[in-house]
């Protein structure tokens, strides 16, 4: 199954006056599509053509530049385009799980937000600047070159990446030349807090939901309970292990 071009959140348009719309539209439908097709050529008949793109990332070193270039492009941009909306801009809620967790790492918004920029204006040539979470449900930010990511085996730091801001020169020189500090002032006029805590929520929950089913319903017999059961083999005996 070859991957597929996702249709951006909203239009064209609706960024300005932070991002323009030449640049949104030659990013999306020329450099992200550039990236997809590429991506479909370089796995067709191979068995990554079964697998997700999480998954390909995880363990790109095994695989061939074209794969984790053109496999990066592809994750990167469509990560990209859900980190920023029209109705974007201020800070996480102080209650919300992640604005607990982002005073937890970086103690108040404006130190985020000074690292962050950091990370995106020091990344020297093409690249990211990424806001992660480790397994244990911390944040951190880093940044890639090239296309890679904090997902990829090959990445200094790993993590799930919830946000990205994209600092290649196709991403604003149309309209910030070579200013890409103004750049990045911008993307924080427009990031998505609403998407990217959905995304906390999901990069930490999985795991202690798996162990809750397979604890709640031990003596079940319905066709639900045996399928969560098979999936959830090896958590159960690690629980028993540890209750010895
Ligand atoms: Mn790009």
């Amino acid at each position: 199954m070859a991957f597929k071009l996702p249709d951006l959140p909203y239009g064209y348009d609706a960024l300005q006056p932070h991002i323009d719309e030449k640049t949104m539209n030659i990013h999306h439908t020329k450099h992200h599509a550039g990236y997809t097709s590429k991506l479909n050529a370089a796995i067709e008949g191979t068995d990554l053509e079964k697998a997700s793109i999480e998954d390909i990332l995880k363990k790109v070193s095994k695989h061939s530049d074209a794969v984790r270039n053109n496999g990066g492009g592809f994750y990167n941009h469509s990560l990209f385009w859900k980190s920023m909306s029209p109705a974007g801009g201020g800070q996480p809620g102080k209650t919300s799980k992640l604005g607990k967790a982002m005073i937890k790492a970086f103690k108040t918004y404006d130190n985020f937000k000074e690292q962050f920029t950091k990370a995106a204006t020091t990344r020297f040539g093409s690249g990211w600047a990424w806001l992660c979470v480790t397994r244990t449900g911390n944040l951190f930010i880093t940044s890639t070159p090239n296309q890679d990511n904090p997902l990829m085996d090959v990445a200094d730091k790993k993590g799930t990446p919830i946000a990205g801001l994209d600092v290649w020169e196709h991403a604003y020189y149309l309209n910030y030349q070579n200013k890409r500090g103004d750049y990045i002032s911008a993307f924080f006029e427009v990031i998505d807090w609403k998407e990217i805590g959905k995304r906390y929520a999901a990069a930490t929950k999985p795991a202690k939901a798996k162990t809750a089913k397979a604890k709640a319903k031990p003596t079940s017999v319905t066709k639900a309970a045996t399928k969560a059961k098979a999936k959830a083999t090896k958590p159960a005996r690690s629980i028993k292990k540890k209750k010895k």
